[in-house]
């Protein structure tokens, strides 16, 4: 094929695949000029809502006294506020447990450069953020853990400015999740928020991957905005010795596929390269690996050789303070022990994890599942929560398609088979990821059906149409004891991969008895055995993420002896003291290691 018709497939190929943002989002913030503004922001506790709905003019304008009679009932105080990032709950004793609104606010000194343009970026915000830039409404997001960004070029003021965000984190039926899930609510402005400035026109997008199923090939695009549109795009990757300059043609969307010889990026070997997008006033760097990943039969290939995934389920929430994980450092932290548990893989439940998680995971050599929250029961008959549902797949696609270390897309969790329309809205968003990137797989975490008292099979109907194959089973925890696993033969009717996403039961760290007693370290770990011994029997899984690494605040779990409101199922504590279960799931994926074709070479 010659390099004119390729681009021209790929131009066709691009008016069904590049997405249309749904908000302002823009690609890769950190790799741009960008002013923070993290730190300090006032606040004000509007507990019922008050200042919304009509009221919000004097709030959202910071109004302050103006006279003596000016009768002003809230005001923001520099003696009031929260840490940005940050979740509310773990800052202050009395948010806690809250769940409302609070008013944010930031001032700030700017000098709007003449012909450059300005958005305000946020990271994520818990979980619907209305923004005003002195007073006036710049636009309102929902979803708590995906990127969005407005501009505001034209309300920015010469010298100071006002941002005032209202942030509302109520449980409620239309969103996503909805009324129930079993994590912490944190509320806030939870992700870093910038200032980004860009010129006229400016490199908002760009895609960089191997093609699927052919590392040689490097495809992609760069998507412009503003006019007009510059004669070319450069793209640099100096260690590949490719320097190519892709015309625009006028296009604000401008593909371009080349041949380059990578190394691949791999768990083992996570190689990535600079790669840098300009046009003649506007850069953009990134760092990027080239791999590829498919499936043949019931295999997962990673760089076309079978790879198991010896995973563990995550939930973003940090160490020691039990919080809203905020950076790339508390990430850290826990990906080490899954290091260290020689893991290759992580299960980010379940909902998308911070930008820089996902760079960490690049640069650690971690395979990752990414996932939205659709979490058990939602409303699938919603229009709101279908289009919430679509827009933070969208989000999360945007954000993080060019992380090497995503393989596995997750539009859901657990959701029942009850003919309530699930099926279709889990189609919906299965064709969505796969139309936005054809590069990775598509899964979602499954129930089992218990067919009789030895056989358990995988037959979701919905399972058509994935890629990848997971179920969540709680056999010895949920369902039975331990000594269940023993009686249990697996069957599917699909000819695909199958991943055991989630399995696992409790243990308060320190509670010792004989192993049939519940909550003790001695019964987790031996129903961690009874599992791996039952996972070596199911002759088509391709990989596990046990749940889950660390023990994680839940206000459903309220036992006051060995609960007090955190989900002990996992295999270090908050503290990070391992259990003897984290032992066993490190001597279970050493073996594993030492007969994978991928470390063999
Ligand atoms: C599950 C869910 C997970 C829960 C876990 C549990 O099936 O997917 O979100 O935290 O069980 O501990 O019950």
């Amino acid at each position: 094929m010659t390099n004119a018709i390729a681009v021209w497939i790929a131009a066709w190929w691009l008016m069904f695949t590049v997405p249309a943002a749904a908000n302002d989002q823009i690609a890769n913030v950190a790799g741009r000029m960008a002013t923070s503004l993290n730190g300090h922001w006032e606040m004000v506790i509007d507990a019922y809502d008050y200042f919304s709905g009509g009221k919000e003019k004097s709030i959202s304008r910071n109004q302050t006294q103006r006279n003596k009679s000016d009768r002003l009932e809230y005001g923001f105080t520099p003696t009031q506020t929260l840490l940005v990032p940050g979740d509310w709950n773990t800052q202050q004793e009395r948010l806690f447990l809250y769940e409302g609104t609070v008013w944010y606010k930031k001032e700030f000194v700017r000098q709007p450069p003449a012909g450059r343009r300005t958005f305000v970026s946020f990271g994520a915000v818990n979980y619907h953020a209305v923004v005003y830039l002195n007073g006036t409404l710049l636009g309102d997001h929902e979803g708590g853990f995906t990127p969005f960004a407005f501009e505001c070029t034209k309300q920015l003021k010469e010298g100071r400015n006002v941002l005032v965000v209202r942030v509302n984190n109520d449980r409620k039926a239309d969103r996503v999740p909805a009324m129930d899930f079993d994590w912490w609510n944190f509320g806030g402005i939870t992700r870093d928020v910038d200032l980004v400035e860009v010129p006229g026109t400016f490199i908002r997008d760009y895609s960089v991957q191997s093609q699927k199923g052919n590392r040689g090939t490097i495809e992609g695009w760069v998507k412009l905005d503003g006019s007009p549109v510059p004669a070319s795009v450069e793209l640099h990757i100096d260690e590949l010795k490719i320097h190519q300059t892709i015309a625009t043609e006028g296009r604000a969307v401008v593909p371009f596929v080349f041949k380059a010889k990578p190394q691949a990026w791999s768990p083992e070997h996570p190689r990535l390269y600079d790669v840098r997008l300009s046009t003649t006033n506007d850069r953009v760097a990134d760092r990027i690996g080239f791999r590829t990943v498919g499936t043949a039969g019931k295999s997962i290939l990673l760089n076309g050789i079978p790879i198991y995934l010896r995973g563990i389920s995550m939930h973003e929430e940090a160490m020691f303070t039990g919080g809203r994980i905020t950076s790339a450092s508390q990430a850290q932290a826990l990906f080490q022990y899954a290091k260290e548990m020689n893991c290759n893989y992580v299960r980010l439940a379940h909902y998308p994890h911070h930008e820089e998680t996902l760079r960490l995971a690049d640069e650690m050599g971690l395979l990752i599942w990414a996932e939205i929250p659709v979490w058990q029961k939602i409303n699938f008959q919603s229009e709101r929560v279908v289009a919430g549902a679509r827009q933070q797949l969208e989000e999360m696609i945007v954000r993080d398609k060019n992380r090497a270390s995503i393989i596995l897309w997750s539009v859901s969790n657990e959701t029942d088979e009850e003919g309530n329309g699930r099926n279709e809205f889990l189609r919906s968003l299965i064709n969505q990821a796969r139309s936005l990137d054809a590069t990775r797989l598509v899964t979602m975490a499954l129930h089992k059906q218990i067919v009789n008292d030895t056989t358990m099979l995988i037959n979701d109907p919905v399972g058509e149409a994935l890629d990848v194959l997971a179920v969540n089973e709680y056999i010895g925890w949920y369902q039975g004891i331990p000594e269940d696993c023993r009686r249990f033969g697996w069957e599917t009717v699909y000819d695909k991969p199958h991943l055991i996403s989630e399995f696992g039961g409790e243990a308060l760290i320190g509670f010792h008895a004989d192993s049939l007693t519940i909550w003790s370290e001695e019964f987790q770990a031996r129903l961690y055995l009874r599992q791996l011994d039952m996972c070596d029997r199911i002759p088509f899984v391709s990989g596990l993420s046990p749940w889950i690494l660390k023990d994680f605040r839940s206000p459903r779990r309220l036992n006051p002896e060995y609960q007090q409101s955190w989900n002990r199922k996992g295999l270090i504590t908050n503290e990070g003291q391992r259990k003897p279960a984290f032992f066993i799931m490190k001597e279970y994926y050493r073996k594993k290691s030492q007969v994978d074709s991928h470390t063999q070479r």
